[in-house]
């Protein structure tokens, strides 16, 4: 099982230039601004405060990377999607995260992470057909998951569940979360030790 020793943040990305070119492999943290993205982080890695969290929307706006275990990288990408940012600073984050999708070639594993009170919004849908496009392989994450009852959550994987067996190849697992209480952790966890030790089950088809 995949478990989390180390965690250091290694550096913060403006421009898609200053990407650093390193031969680690990379899970990226992708979704909503506002959706639980760095709490996400900071949950996997028992860190209160490695990535910075906020109440406000919008507070990740350039690319954070953080060291695991001295090994892999977590990649935690501006949060899209939040309607009071000038068109100009959208259009840079768009830019940023796609070019980052486009060309990061250590890319193992995308997260994309949805507030499980709300159906996944058409950016999210978009971000999933970018995910399939570039043939990543990833997760689909259901945070916040202490704030719905059990039933409605049971009943959004489960539609998200479908909706990728009908339409997707690369989608993983469709997984709960609480960053509160840390439900979905094992699970996640395990996902990211599959993706890590068997590449067999990622990247099979993308030759
Ligand atoms: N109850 C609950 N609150 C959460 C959870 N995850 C995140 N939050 C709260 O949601 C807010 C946003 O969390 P962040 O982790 O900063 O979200 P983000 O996706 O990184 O946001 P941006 O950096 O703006 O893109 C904070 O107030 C968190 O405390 C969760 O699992 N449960
Ligand atoms: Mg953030």
């Amino acid at each position: 099982m995949f478990k989390i020793n180390t965690a250091e943040f290694i550096i913060s990305v403006a421009a898609l230039g200053q990407i650093p070119s390193s031969m680690l492999p990379e899970i990226a943290f992708l979704g909503r601004s506002n959706v639980g993205k760095s709490s996400l982080i900071n949950s996997l890695c028992n860190r209160k405060a490695l990535a910075k969290t906020s109440s406000q929307p919008g507070k990740t706006r350039v690319i954070n990377y953080y060291r695991i275990n001295g090994t892999i990288y977590f990649v935690d990408l501006p949060g899209y999607g939040y309607a009071k940012v000038p068109d100009k600073i959208r259009s840079g984050w768009k830019h940023l995260i796609e070019g980052y999708l486009k060309s990061s070639k250590n890319l193992k594993l995308g997260l994309m992470i949805t507030d499980a009170r709300h159906e996944p919004t058409k950016l999210d849908v978009a971000m999933i057909r970018w995910l399939d496009f570039y043939r990543i392989p990833y997760g689909i994450v259901l945070t916040k998951s202490d704030k719905i009852p059990r039933h409605k959550l049971q009943q959004r994987v489960k539609d998200i569940q479908n909706t990728m067996q009908q339409t997707n190849t690369f989608c993983r697992a469709v997984l709960p979360y609480s960053s509160v209480k840390g439900e979905g952790k094992p699970e996640l966890m395990k996902l990211i030790d599959q993706v890590l030790h068997n590449e067999v089950n990622t990247n099979s088809s993308n030759t």
